[in-house]
């Protein structure tokens, strides 16, 4: 694989017109007819050859319009099929035919088999395995399929756009034709066939068209995709009020599946999904797998115009259509749900995630500009930055200009290919804002560094803030400009009350958005009657890192008035943490470890605080964990001892607030039957966080087992078995809810997925052995991505002290794995070895042994394009 560089972009020289395809399928020679209609872009020279990219090709037919090519004419190699010497006609018709094995396709790209059923993903290069193509995003053409397949086996045949018809075909086989008028690039193209169970309602749209929705599961499930149904609807309603967003044809489709690279596909008209984020019942999902299931279809159907409308122009430019569709189902949900504690999540998974991500060897701009292989840069940068930074522009523009952007957006790009300098400049046209500087966020790796000091002169009634900014060197950049921050700030009077300011000398200051531009600035306030306690990057208006020194008091003030509920909770992580980071050091050297009052004051009050939504308190009382403790600390780290002071920490916020986690685990019940609205999951939640303290305070099994055995939804079993399972792993308790739990759902395999993750994440050396022979367990099959993901991904991801074993064993045990899933599914194997990418943080010793396993897969002798990559970057 070479490096792809964003500045060698040049347009096709051929323009595609139109795609005709035909399937005949079957298990392991399915026949490809690709009838493609091109002509020449003006001013292209008429000797140019035409090249299309093929991945593990065989061309068994080559006509040019309806005659046969000679053959010397044209090279046909398993990656490219390239055409000399065409004739000057133009527009003219290219047939190409290819025999694909679906059956032995296990990299899930392109047309493979999965439960019996025939299934394709092409986003981003899977096309080009089906047939030869101009396979890249700035392609777009309207597609007809024709699918002809066993008619017993296969009663469905699916595929992109509207319903054309079908009939019989010879015999025992049938046919189907579907023709997609939208004009759109190879990755969008979608086929599924075979036999499947299916639920139906519709959706009329707001100038009055009616929708059939569809969504298609593995026949008995159908009860399951119920909430995925309604979710759907939800979003299509949500997009039409919001962004006034209609829908475009007359069938939407979603098909889950159960072997399934990502989450999902936005494939135009025919959604494929992962079927963990379709099938959902009280008793088999959690409140979050309902929430993921929720998020991921408004995702994948607001694709529908941000993404599949206007794509991108080439792959540089995903977080054109993935930062601005995650910001959008991040609306989505916050709209939906409560957007304080939906805030907190996002901000949560943000610094658990990307933070690492820009600190680490694979950090890369939000829009990067080479590229080894674009499988691995679905990354948490392209997608949540990306939203972040979508995010920014809506907080520096206003709701309304913002609004004025995005209408522009639709209206300027529909049905093209397009770029992020394109989008930005539909916000600076729409607002006159000089964004110049703010694309420096697509541009720069790296999470800025802020840092403020307050000082208060009484004498003068003024309040001056200090603030700096530095943006970290990253692989390949090494200097940075000064970035254009929004920061949302807040002063408060000790009594809690907000203060107004008298007048302000700042930069661009707006009331609650002080714009930092330079490396530094001072803002000062005048008329603050009494010291203001400063509440800065409220609602987290900007991703970065902050360092402000606020003693323990000032913090307990915000924990109880700040009015924006995020920051609040930002108040009480901030009290937290240096409780958690001395325990971590006191830990390693063998010192008691002791908390500060106010710390475990406020929390245990902020959990009793009735004025407070329990989904907030859940969140308030769920730590930082011990990869965000790791993460402050910055490097030699040693996560048996973060580990240990955590789990010390936890107990003496027990001790003191037991008789409130009592109460709360005692009031905080959901009678009635289970519904997974946001706010009867919000008590589950905070019920759930005080059984947890007092499995603390208690140090016994007792409880959480009863917790077990009483049991009536997924979402309080799979706590309590969690319980069991990380704190007591040694209890009969814990062995017998672990057996019973896999007896009760050892048919269905989403579920056991939870089960093999709860045992992938028990703290401590010991787990690896555990994990070792439940790869053997037959309720594992290694070619499955979401069971390799729950097993081995969880323990690598998840499980600090037992992956990071002082012995090196867990790298061993991982290095290995990698080699071997690489040969079945290289994207599955380079993303769970990413896993690595935090190694340069670990103590000396572990980081020995973490660099021999990354040297052990580097120098394999067989290695995909995507882990070379991976382990190249993480390496160096
Ligand atoms: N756009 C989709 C990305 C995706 C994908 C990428 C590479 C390989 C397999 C894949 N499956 C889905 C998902 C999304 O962001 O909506
Ligand atoms: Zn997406």
């Amino acid at each position: 694989g070479q490096v792809i560089n964003l500045a060698d972009y040049q347009p096709t020289e051929f323009v595609l017109e139109r795609v005709d395809l035909t399937f005949e399928l079957d298990p392991t020679e399915t026949k490809v007819e690709a009838r493609l209609i091109f002509h020449r872009r003006e001013g292209v020279d008429p000797k140019a050859p035409l090249v299309l990219d093929g991945d593990e090709l065989t061309l068994s037919g080559l006509l040019f319009d309806q005659m046969e090519m000679p053959a010397d004419q044209y090279t046909a190699t398993p990656e490219s099929l390239t055409v000399r010497d065409l004739p000057a006609s133009d527009p003219f018709e290219l047939t190409i035919t290819t025999i694909i094995n679906p059956e032995a396709n296990t990299k899930l790209m392109g047309l493979y088999r999965t439960g019996g059923i025939y299934c394709t993903q092409c986003e981003a290069e899977g096309f080009r395995r089906i047939t030869y193509f101009l396979d890249r995003p700035d392609v777009l053409a309207p597609y007809t399929v024709n699918i002809i397949a066993e008619k017993a086996a296969n009663p469905l045949l699916l595929s992109n756009g509207n319903f054309l018809g079908g009939a019989g075909y010879g015999e025992g086989k049938h046919f189907a034709a579907w023709f997609d008028p939208h004009p759109k690039p190879s990755y969008l193209f979608a086929l599924v066939a075979g036999d499947l169970g299916v639920i139906e309602d519709s959706f009329t749209t707001m100038s009055g068209r009616e929708v059939a929705l569809k969504i298609y599961v593995e026949h008995g499930k159908e009860p399951r995709a119920a909430y995925a149904m309604d979710a759907l609807k939800r979003s299509m309603k949500w997009d039409e009020e919001v962004f006034g967003r209609e829908y475009d044809l007359d069938i939407f489709m979603i098909v889950a599946v159960s072997d399934f690279n990502m989450g999902a596909m936005e494939n135009k008209g025919l959604n494929v999904f992962n079927d963990k984020y379709v099938l959902a019942d009280p008793e088999t999902a959690t409140d979050s797998d309902y929430a993921n299931i929720e998020a991921i279809i408004a995702h994948e159907y607001f694709h529908n115009w941000t993404g599949n409308r206007i794509t991108c122009r080439d792959w540089f430019q995903l977080c054109l259509k993935e930062g601005l569709t995650v910001f959008r189902d991040h609306e989505f949900s916050a709209d939906q749900r409560s957007r304080p504690v939906k805030r907190i999540a996002e901000v949560r998974h943000l610094k658990s995630e990307q933070f690492p991500e820009d600190a680490g060897p694979l950090a890369h701009p939000v829009r990067p500009t080479k590229y080894r292989e674009i499988n691995n840069f679905y990354t948490t940068t392209v997608y949540e930055k990306g939203s972040e930074v979508t995010r920014m522009i809506a907080t520096l523009l206003g709701k309304e200009t913002f609004k004025k952007g995005m209408d522009l957006y639709f209206d300027r790009h529909d049905g093209q290919a397009v770029t992020i300098e394109d989008f930005v400049k539909c916000f600076k046209d729409a607002s006159g804002r000089d964004l110049t500087q703010f694309s420096l966020w697509y541009h720069q790796a790296g999470t800025p560094l802020v840092t403020a000091s307050g000082s208060y002169d009484a004498a003068a009634k003024a309040f001056s803030l200090s603030l700096e900014q530095m943006i970290p060197a990253t692989p390949g950049q090494s200097d940075k400009q000064p970035m254009h921050i929004p920061l949302n700030l807040q002063l408060f009077a000790e009594d809690g009350a907000a203060i107004a300011p008298t007048s302000v000398e700042s930069a661009e200051y707006t009331g609650t958005i002080l714009h930092l531009t330079e490396r530094t600035q001072t803002a000062v306030f005048h008329g603050i009657q009494t010291r203001p306690v400063i509440s800065i990057n409220r609602s987290f208006s900007a991703p970065i890192n902050l360092h402000f020194d606020q003693s323990p008091a000032d913090l307990a003030l915000l924990a109880r008035h700040e009015t924006d509920h995020f920051a609040c909770w930002q108040a009480l992580t901030d009290l937290a943490l240096p409780n958690l980071l001395k325990a971590a050091r006191d830990a390693r050297e063998g010192n008691p470890v002791g908390c500060e009052t106010t710390f475990v004051d406020s929390l245990v009050a902020a959990a009793a605080d009735e004025s407070l939504e329990p989904a907030f308190r859940a969140q308030a009382l769920a730590l930082p964990s011990e990869a965000d403790i790791a993460r402050e600390l910055g490097g030699n780290n040693d996560p048996d001892a973060i580990h240990a002071g955590r789990q010390a920490v936890m107990k003496q916020v027990a001790d003191a607030g037991r008789d409130t986690f009592a109460a709360l685990y005692h009031s905080m019940t959901t009678p009635g039957t289970f519904s997974p609205d946001a706010t009867s999951a919000g008590r589950r939640a905070l019920r759930n966080a005080a059984l947890t303290y007092l499995s603390y305070a208690e140090n016994s099994p007792v409880r959480a087992k009863a917790a077990f055995d009483a049991a009536n939804n997924m979402t309080d079993l799979l706590h309590a078995l969690t319980l069991l399972a990380h704190r007591f792993p040694d209890s009969a308790e814990a062995a017998e809810a672990l057996s019973t739990f896999r007896d009760r759902f050892s048919e269905n395999a989403l579920v056991i997925d939870k089960w093999f993750s709860v045992q992938a994440t028990i703290p401590g050396g010991g787990t690896l052995d555990r994990v070792l022979k439940l790869m053997e367990n037959p309720l594992f099959k290694r070619t499955n991505p979401n069971r390799v993901r729950s097993l081995v991904g969880t323990y690598a991801f998840a499980n600090p002290t037992g992956f990071g074993r002082a012995d090196g064993e867990g790298y061993r045990f991982l290095a290995r794995e990698i080699l071997d899933i690489d040969r079945r599914n290289p994207q599955l194997a380079a993303r769970i070895l990413t896993s690595m990418r935090s190694w340069r943080s670990l103590e000396p010793v572990r980081q020995d042994h973490a660099r021999a396993a990354l040297l052990e897969i580097e120098r394999a002798a067989e290695l995909s394009t995507d882990v070379r990559d991976i382990v190249e970057r993480t390496l160096k």
